[in-house]
């Protein structure tokens, strides 16, 4: 206690020390329970198993995001800390920065992934999703995330990127191993690397300018170079960026809204009666599953957060996923509801970071959620779901599902 008789804590110490690990299979096999223990610990805790901080209520991951100054990139968002190792690839020129450097960065991808851009491939989109269905409808039992999360999204954001054929069957273990690059040295993050060279060597390769087709979003990346935005060295970095986290982030994110779907048919039947719920059930999904569960950030001075006192260079790890189910923010939290008001959701992260391809994951959200509760009357789960696991990543390997035409 102070003088005042306030309760303050003060150090490492004061704040209640969890042995719970985060990044175990048996977390990610229903993080629930430990996502409530967590956020009921305290407002800051302390993880012995990795030595990290941690925040798992709203108000603080919130706090966190939006205090980049303290709560810095620049150092990785995992839980390696880019002053004191290697990090195993060149470190992000927009995720892994701090302003001034990221300022510039991010002004080159919000253009590129700008409002006015989604208006010009809105169409092809929303096309390629009514492909999709008429193929899912010619099945009518089929496995949700290989044909419909990852088959979508592989069907049109490769080419809106510009990429070449040959080789695409490398993006998604390319991002896997990304993902799991931000956790601690388990098993997944040491085998995902371990496996990642003929992904990186892949990607490397197709951030190039030569590789990338005129018009779509690598060329637009490349085409800032001319403007002197950034430099020919940054250009393929930038690509890089898109690669890692354009894909496998909207396969979860709709894998998560076609999980939800099919598990609630109540809300299902709400959007087929009003389409325009489409992108509200999306955000929703995005919400409720939290395709990105957590990031780290390192703090670059001493900083008393919520009454604790972290020590300058200190790892905090946000849980994104309890913070978008905390009861002190949300009615409900752990209930899917399509017309629920989102804004505020920390899915896609808050602050300067937030998803700067958050245009691009809710149009494909929006469009598919449109022709899939157009034309289907009842999805039904068909078989046993089966849980993909990585350090970052919430999504299934597999839903076996039954569709009913509507
Ligand atoms: C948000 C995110 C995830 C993974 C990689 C990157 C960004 C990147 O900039 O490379």
């Amino acid at each position: 206690m102070t003088a005042s008789g306030s309760p303050v804590a003060t150090d490492v110490a004061a704040v209640p020390h969890l042995d719970v690990d985060p990044f175990a299979m048996s977390f990610f096999a229903d993080p629930y329970p430990t996502h409530e223990l967590l956020r009921e610990a305290g407002p800051v805790v302390y993880l012995d198993k990795w030595s990290v901080y941690g925040v798992a209520r709203y108000a603080e991951v919130h706090a966190v995001l939006n205090d980049p100054a303290t709560f810095c990139s620049s150092r990785g968002v995992g839980l390696s800390d880019f002053k004191k190792e290697t990090p195993w690839r060149p470190p992000s020129l927009i995720l892994e920065a701090d302003p001034p450097a990221h300022t510039r960065t991010r002004a080159v991808l919000s253009k590129v992934l700008s409002p006015t851009v989604m208006k010009q491939v809105r169409d092809r989109f929303a096309a390629a999703a009514e492909v999709r269905v008429d193929a899912l409808l010619e099945k009518r039992s089929f496995d949700a995330i290989a044909d419909l999360a990852e088959a979508y999204p592989l069907s049109i954001f490769p080419d809106a990127l510009g990429l070449k054929p040959e080789g695409r069957e490398h993006l998604i273990p390319y991002a896997s191993v990304v993902f799991n690059a931000f956790g601690p040295p388990n098993q997944l993050r040491q085998e995902a690397i371990e496996r990642s060279a003929p992904h990186q060597a892949y990607v490397a390769e197709q951030c190039q300018r030569e590789n990338l087709a005129p018009g779509g979003f690598g060329a637009c990346i490349h085409d800032r170079v001319d403007d002197g935005e950034i430099t020919a060295t940054e250009a393929p970095l930038l690509v890089r960026s898109l690669l890692s986290a354009g894909l496998d982030t909207t396969v979860n994110g709709i894998g998560a809204a076609v999980y939800c779907l099919a598990r609630f048919p109540d809300q299902w039947q709400r959007l087929r009666e009003d389409l325009s719920l489409a992108r509200g059930a999306f955000e929703e999904a995005v919400r409720f599953e939290s395709p990105v569960q957590t990031f780290f950030r390192t703090t670059t001075r001493e900083v008393e957060l919520s009454g604790a006192k972290i020590g300058e260079g200190e790892k905090v790890l946000m849980f994104l996923a309890a913070a978008n189910r905390d009861p002190r923010r949300w009615d409900k939290p752990d209930s899917y509801d399509i017309t629920r008001r989102t804004s505020g959701h920390v899915g896609f992260g808050s602050g300067i970071h937030m998803c700067v391809g958050q245009l691009v994951a809710r149009l494909e959200g929006e469009v598919m959620l449109t022709a899939l509760a157009r034309r289907i009357a009842k999805i039904e789960i068909a078989g046993e779901p089966k849980r993909r696991f990585n350090n970052t990543l919430r999504g299934l390997d597999s839903l076996p599902v039954t569709i009913t035409p509507a």
